[in-house]
């Protein structure tokens, strides 16, 4: 397990591997306060004029989500904490509720201590309750640490010898226990059919996943590739960014950034471009990917 050098310097890693790629850095965190507050009031501004769409109306889809961060992990996940996962889902959340008139009773958001694999995994169970027909959209959120293992380390599968993972709050990388792999997820999505289902990771080799869980009727929008570690609080030289670097795109995105087309409306086709865009900006050898398997255009 390789060690988290200079961890506080560096924008943190949201990965952890048998052979990764730990220690390495881009750039630091410098950036004097004051620009982050801009940005973050900019950020609102595009947010303010982002087009409006309830949970449950203009496209006729009932829409629920699940977002989970966690920044805080248990002592028996050796990954060390992040910074910021908590605080993208609680703005995955804002966005929703404030961009999009989402009803908060919609939205299930777990962070830090609650976001356990239990919890997760009830989250889901609860998606499928409320996801129940194919005018269902269930967006699942997940904020931190990714990591992959061999099947021997992991589970046994069915296809692959290197299995990619979620690591919830109590995520045991010696055991294996309470961690959330990519065909397991996959799955549990499956159960979701014939609703909708909107997947974005912003966690290490999420890319990993692309091949369990894209299928018909899903969009998974990964931030990086399947064997990529990504970051957080990366900067531009310009501001300091208080997110996954992927997040921040993400949410920028769907604030109005995103809209390519300028037909006053940000698909998540749309959203998942940006982010494949201007993630470089901050992690220029980070690149994200998106699985499209939804004809035409998807929005929350
Ligand atoms: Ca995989
Ligand atoms: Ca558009
Ligand atoms: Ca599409």
């Amino acid at each position: 397990m390789a060690n988290l050098i200079g961890f506080a310097d560096i924008p943190s890693m949201r990965s952890e591997s048998g052979g990764g790629r730990l220690g390495e850095t881009i750039g630091n965190n410098v950036t004097p306060r004051i620009l982050g507050v801009f940005f973050v009031a900019v950020s609102l501004t595009i947010l303010a004029v982002a087009p409006m769409q309830s949970a449950g109306s203009a496209d006729g889809r009932q829409k629920f989500a699940l977002l989970v961060g966690v920044s805080d992990y248990d002592p028996v996940c050796s990954y060390g904490d992040l910074r910021y996962c908590h605080k993208d889902a609680q703005d995955m959340f804002a966005l929703l509720v404030d961009g999009y008139g989402w009803d908060p009773s919609n939205i299930m958001i777990l962070v830090n201590e609650s976001a356990t694999a239990e919890n997760i995994l009830s989250g889901i169970s609860w998606l499928k309750e409320e996801c129940s027909n194919p005018r269902s959209t269930a967006l699942f959120y997940f904020s931190g640490h990714g990591s992959f293992f061999c099947d021997k380390a992991a589970i046994s599968d069915r296809d692959e010898p290197v299995d990619e993972c979620i690591m919830p709050h109590d995520g045991n990388p010696q055991t294996s226990e309470n961690i959330i792999f990519d065909d397991t997820l996959g799955d549990l999505l499956d159960d979701l059919k014939p609703a909708r289902v909107i997947l974005v990771l912003d966690s290490c080799y999420s890319g990993g996943f692309i091949k369990e869980t894209g299928s018909e009727s899903r969009m998974v929008l990964a931030s990086c590739g399947e064997r990529e570690m990504c970051w957080e609080g990366a900067e531009t030289g310009k501001v300091q960014i208080e997110n996954g670097v992927f997040t921040r795109c993400i949410l920028d995105a769907l604030g109005g950034a995103g809209d390519a087309d300028g037909d006053g409306r940000v698909s998540i086709e749309e959203a998942g471009g940006y982010a494949m865009i201007h993630v470089g900006d901050f992690t220029p050898d980070v690149q994200p990917e998106m699985f499209d398997g939804v004809e035409g255009d998807t929005y929350i």
